[in-house]
């Protein structure tokens, strides 16, 4: 039987990148094994945070994630810092974790941006932690866009080094990256990932945005030279390609099939139907989260119940790893 996990942080706004890279998958894997989703609210403080509005982002995050299709009575959700296993496996992980193979983190040396000594520790470590996270329900899958690919391999690394130094400790996972929609660009450069932490709003769409913003954003989106709506998977047309895979993404329909509909036809016709495409897609979601939204008590009964669920996995994993490397008395 499968065991799926995965993450995202409550920072920001999640957008469709996150949407199509993760959590459309998320909820089409909640019916193929046991799924655990997570909010990773320590991985959120690896950067500066507004404490208050973390926590009400951590209860927004909550309420897209079912808004999005996640179905609590089918998937686990919970907070990450609501269990103490996940900083204290961290910990014994990083006792093995090589500083040379957190330092070849490509995700770590652009978030650094080069200034290495004025990033915290804990950003350094962050893969350390999402390992722990991992390994610590013994999970199978990871479904994630293409950028968390890196962080699955060290996991990997970890859980096979202690595996052949103790014995079989942990699973070994396996990432999931659906190709098509695993790296979405951005709206204003199709050079760079579409990123919560741009500071350009033109740059992504939020899931919340309204369709009015929605309209505005895929008006202003860059295009290439020329006039053809054709997808170029060798890269020459980076911008028209990303917004086919986003209207593919977001209809479920084939990107060939996309291209004939809009054969001779221009960029304009053509970004009006994105926009519309995006806006049917997440009406319902803006619907359901806003439900969700009122009833604030009934989402932290869900994260709570969700805790106390997979608490015994958690412990038992740990105390497993403490009993192999000698911890404790
Ligand atoms: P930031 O860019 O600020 O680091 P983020 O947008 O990557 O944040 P995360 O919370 O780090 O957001 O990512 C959540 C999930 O969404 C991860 O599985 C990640 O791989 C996926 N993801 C993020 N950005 C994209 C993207 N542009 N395209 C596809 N998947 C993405
Ligand atoms: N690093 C991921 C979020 C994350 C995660 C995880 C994803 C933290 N722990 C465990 C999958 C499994 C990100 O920010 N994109």
């Amino acid at each position: 039987m499968k065991k799926i996990f995965s993450g995202i942080q409550p920072t920001n706004v999640i957008h469709i990148g996150n949407y199509l890279g993760a959590l459309k998958n998320w909820v089409a894997l909640q019916d193929e094994g046991e799924a655990i989703y997570c909010i990773v609210d320590l991985h959120a403080i690896t950067v500066p945070q507004d404490p208050k509005i973390l926590k009400e982002k951590i209860l927004e995050t909550a309420a897209l994630f079912i808004a999005c299709g996640v179905d609590p009575s089918k998937a686990t959700l919970f907070v990450q810092s609501s269990r103490p296993e996940h900083s204290e496996l961290s910990w014994i992980l990083n006792c093995f974790t090589g500083m040379g193979e957190l330092k070849r983190m490509t995700q770590f040396k652009d978030k650094s941006g080069g200034d290495q000594d004025n990033v915290t520790a804990g950003l350094f470590d962050y893969p350390v932690l999402m390992a722990a996270d991992i390994l610590l329900y013994q999970t199978t899958h990871v479904p994630v866009g293409e950028d968390q690919k890196q962080h699955i391999e060290i996991t990997r690394d970890i859980a096979q080094r202690i595996n052949s130094k103790y014995g079989e400790t942990f699973t070994v996972p396996e990432p999931i990256i659906k190709q098509s929609t695993a790296r979405i660009m951005a709206l204003d450069d199709p050079s760079k990932k579409m990123s919560k932490s741009s500071p350009n709003a033109s740059s992504f769409i939020a899931l919340t945005d309204t369709p009015d913003q929605i309209r505005e954003k895929i008006k202003k989106a860059t295009t290439d030279s020329g006039s053809e709506i054709k997808s170029s998977p060798t890269g020459e047309k980076p911008a028209i390609t990303n917004l086919l895979r986003i209207f593919s993404g977001m209809t479920g329909r084939e990107i060939p099939d996309i291209e004939r509909e809009f054969e001779g036809k221009g960029y304009g016709e053509f970004k009006n139907a994105l926009a519309e495409a995006i806006i049917e897609e997440l009406e319902p979601i803006h619907k359901k989260f806003e439900e969700l939204m009122a009833d604030k008590e009934a989402l932290h009964q869900i994260l709570t119940q969700g805790s106390q669920k997979i608490a015994p996995l958690a412990q038992e994993t740990l105390n497993k790893v403490k009993e192999k490397v000698g911890l404790g008395i």
